[in-house]
């Protein structure tokens, strides 16, 4: 398929080849506050994300994908994807922001970086990075990825432990913090 549609206004990509709904209780162990994750879990298991995504496999290829990360936190930690490296590490990525506000958290051993993303802003996660998106505004935060067909998606390390920081509210506002389990 050489063209494509996003609805811009609604973040929906036509012609999709693959999708993933990540629910709370998909999100197990990767929040602070687990109490809160399981009453989540039990008040109806509400979607965290979605992601719709256009898929190349082969080295040298594209693929690209929508996220519509819902706003919300579990505890005071706002909603997140889980965040990945790429089974292959050197691979890039490009992300452009399309609707809402949020972060993206980037990390390469201790080092870390989080940039705020926006409508029309676009971030370059190089090669090596881990990355994670945050929502940390009041209504859905949308972006556009675009990566190497041959990437791949590597949770592990993530899942045990997560991020080297955490993004919590405060006050009104987001705060970036320690993750205590690092
Ligand atoms: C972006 C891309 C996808 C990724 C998605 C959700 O759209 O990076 O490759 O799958 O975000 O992130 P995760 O896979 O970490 O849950
Ligand atoms: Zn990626």
């Amino acid at each position: 398929m050489l063209s494509n549609y996003i609805d811009l206004e609604k973040g929906i990509l036509e012609n999709y080849t693959e999708n993933v709904i990540r629910r709370a209780s998909d999100m197990l162990n990767f929040y602070q506050d687990n109490e809160a994750l399981e009453k989540m879990i039990k008040n109806g298991n509400p979607t965290i994300y979605e992601v719709y995504a256009v898929t190349h496999e082969g080295g040298g290829e594209l693929s690209y994908a929508i996220t519509i990360l819902h706003p919300g936190k579990v505890g005071n930690e706002y909603f997140m994807t889980k965040g990945h490296y790429h089974e292959k590490r050197d691979r890039g990525e490009l992300y452009i922001g399309l609707k809402g506000n949020g972060l993206l958290l980037m990390q390469k051993g201790e080092e870390i970086r989080w940039i705020e993303m926006e409508r029309g802003k676009i971030v370059y996660v190089p090669p090596y990075f881990a990355h994670r998106s945050i929502n940390t505004g009041n209504g859905n935060f949308v972006f556009l990825a675009i990566y190497p067909g041959d990437a791949g998606h590597d949770y592990g390390s993530i899942a045990e432990k997560g991020f080297a920081k955490i993004v919590i509210e405060e006050n009104g506002n987001y705060a970036v913090k320690d993750n205590p389990r690092w």
